[in-house]
């Protein structure tokens, strides 16, 4: 029974009703799984109806669309945002009252999907909310992996990872849509055929892996677009075990299986860190061109075969290198199945797709092995071959005879098919995502680039959707500013900016501190319950919550604060304002130094408990499996947050907004969009330390770090780091940490 209106009494008629219907049970006999799916899909009744409308009104849009293309999307729960949303809020809070129903045990129910790592797939989801609340037309498209990011557990002191099987209980937000189900092909020859005086191309003897879309539809705030995230799933095209092929020894059609088996299982692990894996490139390119088979499609089903309009009609907007293929992908489409030119393709492509670059350390920029595309791949692969071989021409003639340079810059040199060149040289845009990152992109990273199409450089600084990380997140906080200022900042944040002489409102302040107190109180809520430990809530809260590497810095967060418990333990009158360090972070499991780092900070966190002169001033608690709700809890209980890595390789960062816009003070280098931050919030707002990118780079470039002559002149550190290696912070296995130090 589809709901007209959801006022709260058919809310709650709805909830009671579908526990009836769906479980054979009264609400006081519900468990909460099923009291959050009841809830869950009444509000998802609503969305339903909106959606059908924004689906009426697709079939005749001529406008412009988007596909945003990411291998990660890290959408966190959906229940409170989506409800928020719809503006239900205040009549399911109501609704959940009178039925006697706990929302925040209520919304605890719903797995996280963690489809994403870390900032660039928080960010993809972040955009999402975005472009639908400010009711442009998009769709998100990505891989629906059975398997999220691992959970994390610390055991005797270190990570554990446990598999993440976020479906297992089914997935409420996403519809399947089986009707738009393409092929897409791997392995296999490519035949020239000479067909009506044009030579064509067509592989034969590949395998075949069915994409299989599931929406999750994603609602605007107050209004009335809802567009859509499109996950792919892998699916052998023979739906059940073929067991006379594979009886009869054809092993071609059981290895299809395979394949389509493996390639939505699970998200890797590496957060800024690339690892040349085969099934990676085949998820990239399943994924890719399913995207851009339907795009195509659909374009055609808008415009018919006047390719012409495809720039003005849609745009590609690639996440990174990863989905790069929709290059050559668009060009095989285009050509192979349109009958386009090379030359006609070309000017197409490069005119819709649009490239963000989200990092400039080079263990993260994605190379394949020429090989490896070739067999996988080998009709892209031709493609590639080609670009390459009109793109070196070009370069030719821009730099004559310099080969070093043209190497640098083609997209296959040295056995290896380098994707930020690709990307660079075949699309129309090339965005950094901090002023400071746009500027290293222009005159270091793409330097050569830079010099030949200034024009296609820009930087756009990240955003993080003030729904989710303040209005949802910190709902008394939302409503102190609203009382405020009034409720005209949900729409516009900019708006906040009124809140400036609120800062020396001696009220206003007041009711800031008890509202902070009473988020750490609900911080404590969800870590007694998740760790069975709570903070001290009188203690500052000074939080660094983010992946965990070596650039980020936690070590340095860490080596401070085992200063701090020396200087504690050594001197008896030593005073501090009390502070609990709150860390969250995993390391990927292949990471060595980052779980050494995990191990460390755990380390130090039991030598501080174990004294209980330290244990007054000073603790680290470690919260656990550090995702989307852990940093929804976290961030509005935070005072001071801490932003501090090496400047220059912090492309952005997304977490450094979240703490700020929750009241939280930075403390932070002048990196990515801390520069931006400090612009906006003044010297005395902020605490900035440290080298900047400029100088850095030059330390690194000329070879001129020396850390020995800083344990040498620095005795606190001397100790600290003796310590880290003789027994004192890790005396199970004290040489562990050597590798630290
Ligand atoms: C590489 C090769 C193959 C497959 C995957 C990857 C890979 C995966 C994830 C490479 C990099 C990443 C993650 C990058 C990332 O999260 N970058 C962050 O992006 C944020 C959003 O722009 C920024 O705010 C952060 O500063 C940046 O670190």
């Amino acid at each position: 029974m589809p709901l007209t209106s959801f006022d709260k009494e058919s809310i709650k008629q709805s909830i009671v009703g579908k526990i009836q219907r769906y479980n054979g049970r009264t609400l006081a006999d519900a468990t909460d799984q099923q009291i959050y799916q009841a809830v869950a899909s009444t509000i998802r009744d609503q969305i339903m109806q909106k959606w059908v409308a924004a689906r009426e009104r697709d079939k005749t849009y001529m406008g412009k669309r988007l596909y945003y293309l990411s291998v990660e999307f890290l959408m966190g729960r959906s229940l409170h945002c989506n409800a928020l949303n719809l503006c239900s809020m205040e009549n399911v809070r109501e609704a959940l009252l009178e039925l006697g129903i706990n929302w925040r045990h209520i919304i605890r129910e719903e797995p996280e999907p963690g489809l994403g790592n870390g900032g660039l797939g928080r960010l993809a989801a972040c955009f999402l909310d975005s472009l639908s609340s400010l009711e442009m037309p998009a769709m998100g498209c990505t891989i629906r992996y059975e398997y999220g990011l691992f959970r994390q557990r610390l055991v005797d002191g270190q990570q554990v990872e446990i598999s993440d099987n976020w479906l297992e209980n089914g997935n409420t937000w996403e519809v399947a849509a089986p009707e738009d189900t393409v092929e897409v092909r791997f392995d296999g020859h490519v035949d020239m055929v000479q067909e009506n005086g044009r030579t064509n191309f067509r592989l034969r003897d590949y395998h075949s892996v069915m994409a299989v879309p599931y929406d999750m539809p994603i609602a605007g705030y107050d209004c009335d677009t809802v567009n859509t995230l499109r996950m792919w799933r892998a699916r052998s095209p023979r739906d059940n075990m073929d067991f006379g092929a594979f009886s009869a020894g054809n092993y071609e059609k059981a290895l299809e299986q395979d394949m389509a088996a493996v390639i939505s299982k699970v998200l890797y692990p590496e957060d800024n860190h690339y690892e040349g894996k085969r099934l990676r490139l085949t998820q990239h390119y399943f994924f890719t061109s399913a995207t851009l088979q339907y795009a195509v499609k659909d374009f055609k089903r808008r415009f018919g075969t006047r390719f012409n309009l495809l720039p003005e009609k849609m745009v590609v907007q690639i996440n990174d290198t990863h989905p790069g293929l929709a290059i050559p992908e668009l060009m095989r489409i285009l050509m192979d199945e349109e009958g386009l030119g090379w030359d006609e393709a070309q000017a197409i492509v490069s005119r819709t797709i649009a490239y963000t670059n989200h990092t400039v350390l080079s263990e993260a920029l994605e190379k394949w092995p020429e090989q490896m595309v070739k067999q996988l791949l080998p009709r892209i692969y031709m493609i590639l071959e080609e670009m390459n071989r009109r793109l070196c021409a070009r370069l030719w003639n821009a730099f004559p005879g310099d080969w070093d340079k043209i190497a640098k810059m083609a997209i296959l040199a040295y056995d290896q098919v380098h994707m930020a060149n690709l990307c660079v040289a075949m699309t129309f845009s090339t965005n950094g995502v901090s002023r400071l990152h746009g500027e290293i992109l222009k005159n270091d990273t793409f330097r050569d680039y830079y010099s030949l199409m200034p024009e296609k450089f820009s930087y756009i600084t990240n955003g993080i959707t003030h729904r989710r990380w303040l209005m949802a997140c910190n709902t008394h906080l939302r409503d102190l500013i609203t009382e405020a200022i009034g409720d005209k900042w949900y729409k516009e944040p900019e708006r906040l900016e009124e809140l400036t002489p609120f800062a020396e409102d001696k009220a206003f302040c007041e009711k800031f501190a008890e509202i902070k107190r009473f988020n750490k109180q609900q911080f404590n809520r969800m870590l007694a319950m998740r760790q069975d430990m709570t903070a001290e809530e009188d203690f500052l809260f000074d939080s660094q919550c983010k992946r965990l590497h070596e650039y980020k810095r936690q070590l340095l967060n860490a080596l401070h604060i085992h200063v701090l418990y020396n200087r504690i333990m050594d001197d008896p009158n030593y005073t501090m304002v009390p502070r609990v360090f709150i860390f969250g972070a995993k390391a990927s499991p292949g990471y060595y130094k980052a779980k050494l780092i995990i191990r460390y900070i755990l380390a130090l966190s039991k030598l501080i408990d174990r004294s209980p002169r330290a244990r007054r001033m000073l603790r680290i608690i470690f919260v656990e499996n550090y995702d989307v709700s852990a940093a929804e809890a976290i961030i509005p209980a935070t005072d001071l947050s801490e932003q501090l890595s090496t400047a220059g390789k912090e492309a952005s960062g997304t977490g450094n907004m979240k703490f700020m816009m929750n009241g939280a003070l930075t403390i932070g280098t002048m990196d990515g969009a801390n520069v931006e931050i400090h612009e906006q919030v003044g010297a005395d707002n902020i605490y900035i330390f440290g080298m900047r990118a400029d100088t850095a780079a030059a330390l690194e470039h000329e070879g001129g770090y020396n850390p020995m002559q800083i344990f040498e002149n620095n005795a606190e550190i001397r100790r600290a780091l003796t310590q880290m290696i003789d027994g004192t912070v890790l005396p199970d296995s004290p040489t562990a940490a050597g590798a630290l130090s």
